[in-house]
């Protein structure tokens, strides 16, 4: 069966943050059809967005996957929830989060699915790890390198990120 390579962000500002990106992980390989291939470092991140929350821990998966889009996000949803992850409300600290930020080069815009993740060129949270992985991997829409999206981000969306040096 064919498969895709996929790139997931993840992210937990709650609890035990390292514990719960690298449980995560382990759950993402055992979703039916997924096999991660590759791990970033796990950043520790300023909270952007929002204010008065605690800090994040912040990483990225590369996976290979024979499902599709919409039933990766079922069962990413599906590990979220599984890990005690309850919505309230938007933007709200979390134990995990989990976006699909590229599903191989396609450009999706239903309603509740959106590939690429939408500020995934505006977050340094996110384009430092995927930088670590995938450097010359082309933005299906801003057809440009996740290297010259790294460079390019403008100074009003830099923050203070610091990678976290540990046994994984
Ligand atoms: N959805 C649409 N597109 C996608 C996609 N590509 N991947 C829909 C995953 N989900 C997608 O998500 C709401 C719905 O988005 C999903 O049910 C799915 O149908 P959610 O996770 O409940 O909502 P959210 O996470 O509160 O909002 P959102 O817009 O996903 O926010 P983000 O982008 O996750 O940002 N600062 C730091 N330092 N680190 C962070 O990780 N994260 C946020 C939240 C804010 N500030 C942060 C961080
Ligand atoms: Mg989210």
């Amino acid at each position: 069966m064919d498969s895709t390579i996929a790139y997931i962000g993840i992210g937990s500002n709650l609890g035990d943050k390292l514990f719960n990106c690298k449980y995560s992980i382990d759950k993402i390989n055992q979703l039916p059809g997924c096999n991660v291939s590759a791990v970033s470092a796990i950043f520790k991140t300023e909270p952007v967005g929002v204010t008065g929350q605690p800090w994040y821990a912040n990483c990225v998966v590369e996976l290979s996957t024979t499902q599709g889009p919409s039933q990766l996000l079922n069962g990413l949803l599906l590990v979220e929830s599984d890990m005690g992850r309850i919505r309230k409300k938007r933007w709200e600290a979390r134990i995990v989060d989990l976006d699909i930020l590229l599903f191989g080069q396609e450009i999706i815009e239903s309603d509740n699915l959106i590939i690429p993740h939408p500020l995934l060129h505006k977050r340094q949270f996110v384009l430092e790890p995927l930088y670590q992985l995938a450097p010359d991997l082309v933005h299906p829409v801003l057809k440009s390198t996740i290297s010259q999206l790294l460079n390019k981000l403008p100074i009003r969306h830099r923050q203070t990120i610091v990678a976290l040096k540990e046994e994984r």
